[in-house]
């Protein structure tokens, strides 16, 4: 079989569909690069220094682990010179990062959770890395946090590497989704699925059951019936997979079909949800979009969200089209 590089397919997609310009190339190229390194260090765990917790705290109260630190610092000094970009943002920082003086500015704004599914980390299951690319507002002078609030549909491209048996990425610019391996040895991307589609159907559900006491009565009825399997009114039964790496359920989900849900529950009602909209939620319902999947709050699509803050959470139910679409219909009822 001919092997495809990242590169390659970037460039032709360029010429096919005139979607990827030389400074979004660039872009994407940079983030792959970042994303072998940071795989590098996953791999090397105790070897490398680099399990545990860093004793310090993120911007959402979360104990940040040493890797949540080390997979930021990589993204941040890659994206940093190329020219490319006009500002950063990341789970793991309060505030916006924009480019700093010394270097060109470009008209893209990078989003990232440098390490998805960090309480993974120490115990060597799948993580991974999710980014979202949007596009500089219009005559941008100091880039401030305000313009980074657009809607999931503005997103030029987005993407996840997952830390798993495989090192693998998984991109889309809007033209459907590929997924490229990583070679270890010659150390490039290839591409190894050109167009996955997700399964329309599925019997397949993931969700940390254990806050189910917490949700609210649409997702407690919904999951009652899946837990029901063919004694309910849905009539088969059903499985259940969680990895508590959304990456890696993301991933499965993509692969063989499946719901994948983050709902909202009573215990913090401001806050809704666990996953946050910028860099987590929307990156991957362009993913999913792109896949043939649906992706919805509980009440609409999650790409129409018009954000209001960089970290602010969201209610999630992505996967395939024909489950998201029934417990989204349980919340609007
Ligand atoms: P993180 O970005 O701090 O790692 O948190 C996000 C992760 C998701 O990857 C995963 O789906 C979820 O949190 C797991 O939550 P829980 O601990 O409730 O199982
Ligand atoms: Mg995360």
């Amino acid at each position: 079989m001919k092997r495809i590089s990242l590169t390659q397919h970037l460039i032709e997609e360029q010429r096919l569909h005139d979607s990827i310009p030389a400074e979004l190339r660039l872009l994407i190229e940079v983030v792959a690069r970042a994303c072998k390194t940071i795989s590098h260090s996953v791999g090397k765990g105790a070897l490398g220094d680099v399990l545990g917790t860093a004793h310090s705290e993120n911007v959402q109260g979360e104990i940040q682990k040493k890797l949540d630190i080390i997979s930021n610092e990589i993204l941040l000094e890659a994206n940093e010179w190329g020219g490319h970009l006009a500002a950063m943002a990341s789970e793991e920082m309060e505030t916006i990062h924009p480019i700093p003086n010394r270097y060109p500015k470009g008209e893209y704004m990078l989003l990232f959770d440098p390490l998805d599914g960090s309480s993974n980390i120490d115990v060597n299951v799948s993580i991974g890395t999710i980014f979202s690319v949007l596009k500089a507002p219009e005559g941008m002078a100091t880039p401030t946090e305000q313009d980074f609030l657009q809607p999931g549909t503005k997103q030029v491209a987005a993407g996840y590497a997952v830390y798993g048996p495989q090192t693998m990425l998984v991109l889309t610019t809007g033209n459907g989704v590929k997924c490229f391996t990583l070679d270890r040895e010659m150390g490039s991307w290839v591409m190894t699925q050109r167009d996955i589609k997700i399964p329309e159907e599925t019997s397949e559900y993931a969700i940390n059951a254990s806050n189910a006491r917490h949700w609210y009565p649409p997702m407690q009825q919904y999951f009652n019936e899946l837990q029901a399997g063919k004694t309910g009114v849905r009539g088969r039964d059903f499985n259940m997979r969680w990895i508590a790496s959304m990456v890696a359920d993301v991933h499965r989900i993509l692969n063989r079909g499946g719901i994948f849900m983050y709902p909202a529950d009573k215990r913090e009602p401001d806050k809704a949800g666990k996953l946050r909209l910028m860099y987590e939620a929307n990156p991957m319902a362009f993913i999913v979009e792109q896949a043939g999947g649906a992706a919805t709050d509980g009440k609409g699509r999650i790409l129409d969200i018009a954000p209001h803050t960089l970290h602010q959470r969201v209610p999630v139910f992505l996967g395939s089209r024909s489950e998201v679409e029934r417990v989204t219909a349980y919340h609007k009822a």
